[in-house]
């Protein structure tokens, strides 16, 4: 079968159009990956080639040796994802030791993977440990979010409530909250090892004045996330233009009380009293 053909394929350019559609992928903004399952690497193998160089990922993820990805490629923007997908999109191969990989199929044109690559394989790998089937990492710069990074305080709990706060939604799609990076120097292993911490535990990493991460089981899942929680971030926008203040909000009893008609367990570290109505402040 044809990589673009596949399920999988598909489903990768899907999310790209659409977030590019959503405004989030200026330029060559964003990055997305998914690490195959044994059946869909088995499925497009013979459209592989072993003959690329085995190359340096700049950081080790030994649970992921031998397996394989999709992703996007450094540089290409995510327009361009449907249009030229195999220049725009490769799979790569991860080495049995961990550090190296190389490109087997597509990024025709000389191209490399995604520039987060690093961020990018410690997040699937820690994911996979609490979950086998988490295998999707999206990366976007939607403005509403980088934008509550100038005005909020870096702070998980207080960030995850006051977006929780703006969509009963929120809690319910995401229960294990947001995780806060303050700036850092993109593209390398540092801010890897950092939000792959997060990811630890969490399925949203907000980058400081840069953009988000979000990961997934299905695509529609992993985009789904990334447009609750920018979605969510463009209400407080337009609250804090109108005012500083809410007169009226969802309270820590109230969101306690969404625990059983939705399956879901709040972490009680952000159902904290607030002592003022002044948005940002505890
Ligand atoms: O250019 O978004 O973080 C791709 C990026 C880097
Ligand atoms: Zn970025």
């Amino acid at each position: 079968m044809k990589v673009l053909d596949s399920k999988v394929g598909q489903g990768f350019a899907k999310v790209c159009a659409d977030g590019f559609r959503q405004g989030w992928h200026e330029r060559n903004g964003g990055n997305l990956s998914c690490r195959l399952t044994a059946e869909e690497a088995e499925a497009l193998k013979e459209n592989f080639e072993t003959t690329a160089p085995w190359r340096e990922i700049g950081t080790e993820v030994p649970e992921l040796a031998g397996e394989y990805f999709m992703v996007t490629g450094s540089g290409k923007f995510m327009r361009n994802v449907e249009l030229d997908f195999a220049d725009s999109v490769g799979v790569i191969r991860v080495d049995e030791t961990g550090t190296k990989y190389q490109i087997v199929w597509g990024l025709t044109n000389g191209g490399k993977p995604t520039s987060e690559l690093p961020t990018h394989l410690m997040n699937l790998e820690v994911i996979r440990r609490r979950d086998p089937e988490l295998r999707i990492v999206y990366h976007a710069h939607p403005a509403n979010t980088v934008a509550l990074t100038f005005v909020l305080p870096l702070d998980d709990e207080i960030f995850t409530r006051e977006i929780w706060e703006m969509e009963t939604e929120c809690p319910v799609v995401f229960p294990q909250g947001i995780g806060v990076v303050e700036w850092m120097v993109p593209g390398g292993r540092e801010i890897g090892v950092r939000t792959s911490e997060i990811m630890k535990t969490r399925n949203v990493a907000v980058w400081a004045h840069h953009g988000m991460f979000v990961c997934g089981h299905d695509f529609d899942e992993t985009f789904g996330l990334m447009h609750t929680v920018e979605k969510s971030a463009e209400i407080l926008v337009k609250v804090m233009s109108m005012t500083d203040r809410k007169r009226n909000t969802i309270r820590p009893d109230e969101f306690r009380a969404l625990q059983g008609p939705f399956g879901i367990e709040l972490d009680e570290r952000y159902l904290y009293e607030k002592s003022s109505d002044k948005i940002g402040e505890r």
